[in-house]
């Protein structure tokens, strides 16, 4: 059994602060504040006075202002890769692509914010004496709200988006990982982005419910399911909008004609990257019967080779848990299997010593009522089901409350996309896992109980403004204009002859309306 310490986060009475344990080993690594109803609402005034001057500036000044945060970063890699290493036990490689993702949402928004944000002009299909567009208007204040699993890729993408955008933003880290977003606040500090600008307020879930209600615009948060309709309500009476990023349950759908190894390797990869603590984590394989057996001799094999450890000492693959309670989680999941009839067939166990390791573990025989089959699990377990073909798999990919995100492996390029358009998901990769959320330009979000909004995409960083219509004058309409008092029957008679005109099918006026 681990060594029994205390939960990652412990709250003490006075001064309030959060006191930070390592993963890897229980020591303690620091304390932030847990900051109350006061110092949220302080910090969201002290942010919507920086954003009025901020929305002032032209997009292209913006850009060029959040740019900097890139070079920052790149000259600080290795300090923000070892706070993310310290703070969540992972491999550097994996704190490494949480770096990347970031420097790349960056770097595309900073490109294209301008074209994306443009004014958009509207054809009116009707009213050719009037004209319009859309304009792109910052909101005011963006609060976000984010998890433990990527404490720098999940917060930093929307502070780019928001502040590109023409926001200021609040971030409330997960109370067990604040740090290496405060790391990243300081870089950004020291790049010139004003610090009233983007905010870092800490403390656990009463401060993120004190961001919500501490009058910001819109929130975006990526949690649990529970946490997501908490959010949900509480936005929904303050009536703001939001993004809710909330977990998966990732179905991989081995066809018969998958490259099996490719398929063992992705499925490897993606059920144990980050210890499994991903919402596009593999979450449960649909195998089909004629590469079963194949597939499951392989991702024994390849799990086996795997190296646990601590990430500071030397190269591993996985690295802990991030705390007791997301093991008790793996642990129930793996005894209602078993008791249901699977096999263990590598793993199973918590890691002996210090640390919150889990063996990687891989479940077959799996059936569709364990719950290892049917909630999240967000650790490092991959199920694998025997299923008959691909039409069962797609079947049981939709029995899930669950469609963030499923993945298809298939050598036959149209077969694999008929199979995506009928799986439920807000995204579905084929041939390879993950890394569609590293793709800034492609939407990143979930349908079903995963939630709504993306983040990600031109249509994100649009959804970080509101569209304002302007409706403007292309040649002035006559003053006895049927629209304007007084009303007359002969107005009245005109006006239904020209509607007729207009609606009747093939309409002359229409037609001719086409052509101004
Ligand atoms: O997340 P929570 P937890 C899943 C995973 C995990 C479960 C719970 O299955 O086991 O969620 O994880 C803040 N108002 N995911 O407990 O509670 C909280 O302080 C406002 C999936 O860590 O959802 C933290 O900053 N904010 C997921 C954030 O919400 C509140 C990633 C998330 O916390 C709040 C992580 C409230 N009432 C876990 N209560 C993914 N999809 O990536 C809490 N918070």
């Amino acid at each position: 059994m681990a060594q029994a310490f205390p939960a990652s986060t412990t709250t003490t009475p006075a001064p309030r602060t959060l006191v930070l344990h390592s993963p890897i080993d229980g020591s303690r690594r620091g304390e932030v504040p847990l900051m109350g109803d006061a110092e949220v609402r302080a910090a969201v005034e002290r942010a919507r006075a920086a954003q009025r001057a901020w929305a002032e500036l032209p997009i292209e000044a913006r850009a060029e202002r959040v740019a900097r945060i890139i070079d920052a970063f790149v000259e600080r890699m290795d300090d923000l890769v070892d706070a993310v290493v310290l703070e969540t036990g992972k491999p550097r490689n994996d704190a490494l692509a949480e770096w990347i993702t970031v420097a790349d949402v960056c770097h595309y928004f900073t490109r294209h914010a301008a074209r994306i944000l443009a004014d958009t002009p509207i054809k009116l299909h009707h009213m050719k004496w009037r004209g319009s567009y859309v304009t792109h208007v910052p909101m005011g204040v963006i609060g976000v709200i984010s998890p433990w699993n990527l404490p720098l890729a999940i917060p930093m993408g929307s502070v780019i988006e928001a502040l590109i955008a023409g926001n200021a933003v609040v971030v409330k880290p997960s109370e067990l990982t604040p740090l290496a977003l405060l790391k990243a606040r300081e870089i950004t500090d020291a790049a010139g982005i004003p610090s009233d600008l983007f905010q870092v307020v800490t403390g656990d879930g009463r401060t993120g419910a004190a961001l919500i209600d501490a009058g910001v615009q819109k929130v975006v948060f990526t949690g649990g399911v529970s946490t997501g309709r908490r959010v949900g309500a509480a936005c929904a009476e303050r009536l703001i909008p939001c993004v809710l990023e909330l977990g998966g349950k990732a179905p991989l759908i081995a066809c018969s004609d998958c490259d099996v190894e490719r398929t063992a390797r992705s499925i490897v990869a993606g059920g144990f990257i980050n210890s499994g603590q991903l919402c596009i984590s593999v979450e449960r394989v649909l195998a089909t019967e004629a590469v079963h057996d194949r597939l499951v001799e392989r991702v024994v094999a390849l799990t086996r080779e795997l190296r646990q450890g601590d990430a500071r000492a030397r190269d591993v693959e996985v690295g802990p848990m991030i705390f007791a309670r997301q093991i008790d989680i793996v642990e129930a999941h793996i005894k209602d299997a078993v008791a249901r009839g699977a096999h263990v067939a590598t793993g199973g166990r918590r890691v002996e010593g210090p640390g919150m390791f889990f063996e990687p573990t891989v479940l077959t025989r799996c059936t569709p009522e364990m719950t290892v089959m049917r909630e999240e699990i967000f650790g490092p377990i991959v199920p694998i089901m025997k299923v008959r073909d691909e039409e069962e798999a797609i079947r049981l990919a939709n029995d899930s409350s669950l469609g963030l995100h499923a993945y298809v492996f298939s050598q036959d390029k149209a077969r694999a996309r008929a199979i995506a358009a009928r799986v439920e998901a807000g995204t579905v990769m084929i041939n390879d896992v993950l890394v569609s959320y590293c793709a800034p330009e492609a939407p990143f979000g979930g349908i079903k109980s995963s939630g709504y909004g993306r983040v990600h995409s031109d249509e994100s960083l649009r959804a970080m403004c509101h569209p304002r219509h302007v409706n403007y004058d292309r040649f002035a309409m006559p003053l006895n204009s049927p629209l304007l008092f007084p009303y007359t029957s002969a107005k009245y008679r005109g006006l239904r002859a020209a509607i007729v005109a207009t609606f009747k099918r093939a309409p002359l006026v229409g037609r001719l309306a086409d052509f101004l």
